[in-house]
């Protein structure tokens, strides 16, 4: 794509962002309250606003529920639009009740399967009441020990549970079903990688997609390849963004490793109907900061994407030309998109460095100024 198209095609990128990503969180050995952080749902929307409001290309906000449950649906929903932002994701918490400790749509007891369906139908009837189009499903359910449950039975409780979810869902609606490799389970986990989450939306039906998570995948698995498959199969629905070197561990998106970044983009960035999202939550990074530069490493990632030769690519690949196709890739890698994201912004009424701005703007002293140290406001325990 030549730049002047690149440009053109730019704002078709639309990166949600957590609403965990700005109240307090940790790791297991520690959450560090950051100043300022949000201290509950509103909080949360208004500084996604402002992140919306920064970049132009965050126009939306992942809720999770019970973290974020309000008794006014309509009246956040209002609320967001009045900040110039949606509500994105909806997305279900099966896995923190004390009921959950041997899973939960797996779970041997039927009484508690039967309550972990319940909370996923109850997300369904928020969905509607918030505007938002996608339910995105993640199960702490697996094992930790050889021997411990059977595998078939548990693959037949979680599909009966997810087409209970699916025959709930409205037109226009979607499930987004996350694999994990591990974690908390550390044996096996029901969704263990995209070929399980695959097998399990065909067997619900066109609403159901696979949700794609950065973090959730072997040292050296090839994302980008999965990424290919599922959106030739019509199958992806989602992205979470994140970056780790070792595990799932929340870190900027395209720290680590931004040429898989772009791979991805690569694939994906001319077709489907993907959900963007970042899945990250901070410990020791000031929080309004750290999730911006992820949204801004997404959209430069996006865009040097978009400057991929196609034509000349094809040529390569068709001809033999091992590593002339590669140079394509590379040369698209290492364009300095800098000014032409300033040219973006400039054309779209954007501050020209985000960064720059939201640091000169002061919202992060205010912020600590009227919110404090709360340590209260994320979902993660403390
Ligand atoms: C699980 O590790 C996950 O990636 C899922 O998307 C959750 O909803 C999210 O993190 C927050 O815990
Ligand atoms: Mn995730």
């Amino acid at each position: 794509m030549t730049p002047d198209d690149a440009l053109s095609a730019l704002p078709r990128l639309r990166i949600e962002t957590p609403s965990w990503g700005y109240g307090d969180s940790g790791t297991r050995f520690k959450t560090f309250a950051w100043p300022g952080a949000a201290r509950d749902v509103w909080e949360k929307v208004a500084d996604a606003a402002e992140i919306h409001r920064l970049t132009g290309c965050a126009p939306s906000v992942a809720l999770h529920i019970p973290w974020d449950k309000t008794d006014d649906w309509p009246a956040l929903a209002r609320f967001a639009g009045e900040h110039g932002v949606e509500i994105g994701a909806i997305n279900p918490n099966v896995f923190q009740d004390p009921d959950y400790k041997l899973g939960s749509v797996t779970n041997p007891d039927p009484r508690i399967r039967e309550k972990a369906v319940d909370h996923l139908l109850e997300c369904v009837g928020i969905m509607s009441m918030t505007g938002s189009r996608d339910l995105s499903l993640w199960f702490a359910d697996g094992t930790n020990y050889a021997g411990q449950d059977d595998f078939r039975r548990r693959k037949g409780l979680m599909t009966e549970a997810l087409r209970q979810v699916h025959a709930a869902l409205p037109d226009g609606k979607r499930m987004l079903v996350e694999y994990k490799f591990f974690e908390p389970a550390f044996y096996f986990t029901d969704l263990f990688d995209w070929g399980a989450a695959l097998v399990q939306c065909q067997a619900c039906g066109p609403k159901a997609k696979v949700l794609v998570d950065l973090g959730h995948h072997a040292q050296g698995t090839n994302i980008e390849a999965i990424v290919a498959f599922l959106l030739d199969e019509g199958r992806l629905g989602g992205f979470h963004f994140n970056a780790r070197r070792y595990a799932d561990d929340d870190l900027i998106v395209g720290t680590t490793n931004p040429f898989e970044l772009f791979c991805i983009f690569v694939e994906t960035c001319g077709e489907g109907d993907i959900a963007y999202m970042i899945d990250q939550s901070h410990n020791i990074e000031p929080k309004m900061e750290a999730m911006l530069q992820s949204v801004l490493n997404c959209q430069e990632a996006f865009l040097k994407a978009l400057l991929v030769d196609r034509e000349a690519l094809r040529h390569a690949q068709m001809t033999g030309d091992v590593l002339g196709a590669h140079r394509v890739l590379t040369d698209a890698f290492r364009t300095d998109v800098r000014p032409l994201l300033e040219e973006h912004r400039r054309r779209h009424g954007l501050p020209t460095d985000p960064i720059k701005t939201h640091r000169e703007s002061g919202y992060a002293e205010r912020k600590a100024q009227e919110r404090g140290v709360a340590l209260t406001g994320g979902g993660y325990p403390t």
